[in-house]
């Protein structure tokens, strides 16, 4: 199975547990820390938090855990056989699940929050790619993605759920979707173009880091304060993905 064709990309048991403990530590405390300081978003229904590389609630020391576990060679030599050019890094996010556990997912292609029309949508889809490497704490439920969509286009019963038109709710089950679980260890690469939902439950927590091409389009999404410091950098072996 490739990613190339299909948009995503199974890796089971990838991360040793000697790799996860170099991280998990400290994911948690950036996750209590925020979960103090957004306790009202929390409320409100969101379920993700993302650069975990800047600000605060990390320090440099737990910072430079990060980046290293980011930059390292496995995970390179992943990047290196799905993209065509020489990506970059983006972000990273934390994702649990809502406080109301009745909470929808819903359906949707990242890429229609960026403010390009459905045209440039279209065209995008088939050059870019923002990709996600999913690496789960524990065992979760996972994403449901519909395989191909990252260069191909909806269906159009796709369309209208993933944006709430003619009575459809983004929540709507759709007949190609495919489920992928997760186990602590795994890692689930997969083009954040897809359409895709995650499948919320069992309290997930799962670190995803975030890559791009180093192209014009997307770079404007990079905020520099996610990238490590001249200090950091020089502590990393692999320093490639973050010569944006
Ligand atoms: O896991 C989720 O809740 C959704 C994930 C997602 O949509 C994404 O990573 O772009």
């Amino acid at each position: 199975m490739s990613y190339k064709e299909n948009g995503y990309l199974l890796l089971e048991n990838f991360f040793t547990e000697t790799n996860l403990y170099a991280i998990e530590k400290i994911l948690y405390k950036f996750h209590e820390k925020w979960m103090v300081d957004n306790a009202s978003s929390f409320e409100k229904g969101v379920l993700n938090s993302h650069s975990l590389t800047s600000g605060n609630y990390l320090d440099m020391e737990e910072k430079t855990a990060l980046f290293q576990f980011i930059s390292q060679q496995s995970i390179q030599e992943i990047i290196d056989t799905i993209y065509t050019d020489t990506p970059v890094f983006l972000n990273t996010q934390l994702f649990f699940d809502p406080k109301d556990n009745s909470q929808k997912n819903y359906w949707h292609r990242d890429i229609q929050y960026t403010g390009l029309t459905v045209e440039e949508q279209k065209q995008a889809i088939k050059h870019q790619d923002v990709v996600h490497f999913r690496i789960p704490m524990k065992a979760e439920l996972g994403i449901e993605l519909i395989p191909k969509t990252h260069r191909e286009w909806d269906l159009p019963h796709e369309f209208d759920v993933r944006n709430s038109l003619n009575n459809s709710k983004p929540s709507d089950d759709l007949e190609r979707g495919k489920t992928i679980q997760l186990n602590r260890g795994d890692l689930l690469v997969f083009s954040a173009n897809m359409i895709h939902r995650g499948i919320y439950g069992k309290d997930r927590f799962s670190f995803d880091v975030i890559f791009c091409n180093n192209i014009p389009e997307i770079k404007r999404f990079i905020d520099q304060s996610n990238y490590p410091s001249e200090g950091i950098l020089k502590k990393l072996k692999n320093k490639e993905l973050f010569r944006s």
